[in-house]
């Protein structure tokens, strides 16, 4: 008995992982999945960054849709440690603000342009060519919200940075440089 009840647990758990009957159930979107990884993610990034930044920065962002920094020096092959502080007021479906940063490289408009359309994962669109254009990213933030990213650079020079929230990426938009 015990041998039959283990091996139809074991059929019911292969079952469960198999590709072909998640395809065939439509209820059950990437969405709910989504933000379980991202909350795991985050979680391991939030001890990486007690632990370890060794180089911290604070970018604001406001309701005249602007960074307070357009160029940010930044040391090479360290931990660093962003945060994004949101100081406006207007409300997040009106007003929101991320900062992405780009891999040294990626071309910056026609990732944003794509961005426009990804309200679904926050303007972060989550296609394998943009993900891979991506090296950190933080949420979309509402008034007074902050976020950070922890990341470190490889290569000496300039990765660009925007908000990808829709229409803001021609005046919220900068540079890190690693040097
Ligand atoms: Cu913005």
């Amino acid at each position: 008995m015990k041998k039959i009840s283990l091996s139809s647990t074991v059929l019911a758990a292969a079952l469960s992982f198999s590709p072909a009957l998640l395809h065939a159930e439509p209820s059950t979107p990437a969405k709910p999945s989504a933000p379980a990884i991202e909350e795991k993610t985050e979680g391991e990034k939030k001890v990486m960054e007690e632990k370890k930044a060794d180089f911290e920065i604070t970018v604001t962002c406001n309701d005249a849709m602007q960074f307070d920094k357009k160029e940010i020096e930044v040391p090479l092959g360290k931990l660093i440690k962003l945060t994004l502080k949101n100081v406006g007021k207007a409300p997040k479906i009106a007003m929101g603000h991320n900062l992405v940063i780009l891999n040294k490289g990626a071309s910056l408009q026609p990732w944003a342009m794509k961005a426009m359309s990804a309200r679904d994962s926050e303007f972060v669109p989550s296609d394998e060519e943009s993900m891979k254009a991506v090296l950190a990213h933080t949420k979309l933030l509402g008034p007074d919200e902050e976020d950070a990213v922890t990341f470190t650079l490889t290569e000496a020079g300039e990765y660009e940075f925007l908000c990808s929230f829709p229409g803001h990426f021609s005046l919220m938009r900068g540079k890190l440089i690693a040097k």
